[in-house]
């Protein structure tokens, strides 16, 4: 453990290996797992190893952190998709957020429904 771990932080135990994943994608600083309830034919999540609670604050402390993210992604989107996706970073309770580990919804695969 880290001192930026958070012990009862599920997305933090997976970073860790305590938890198992369907990891598909690591870099040093990020790692990429397919999400246990895909919305979507590739549907994965990309967190950064350190523990931040939201993208805000992760952008704030490391901008470069969330760069690193998103090229993660934006590779994964290429290897198991066609390069087109969209990314969804959900933030609080009311937008859908249930898990506070800052983590990037990647949606690819085909076509993707609009928004309403
Ligand atoms: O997204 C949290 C997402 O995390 C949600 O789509 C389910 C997914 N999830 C929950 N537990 C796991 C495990 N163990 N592996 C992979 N994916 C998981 P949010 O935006 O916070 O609602």
């Amino acid at each position: 453990m880290t001192s930026t771990d958070s012990p009862d932080c599920l997305f933090c135990k997976i970073v860790a290996g305590d938890v198992p994943a369907d990891v598909v994608a690591s870099s040093d600083t990020a790692i990429a797992f397919r999400d246990v309830a895909p919305k979507a034919s590739v549907h994965v999540l990309v967190v950064p190893r350190e523990h931040y609670p939201d993208v805000p604050a992760f952008a704030a402390s490391d901008p470069e952190g969330l760069a690193g993210v998103i090229a993660l992604a934006d590779g994964v989107a290429s290897d198991l998709g066609d390069g087109q996706y969209r990314l969804i970073f959900n933030t609080g309770p009311k937008a859908g957020q249930s898990v506070f580990h800052v983590h990037a919804h990647l949606l690819a695969g085909g076509e993707l429904p609009g928004f309403a």
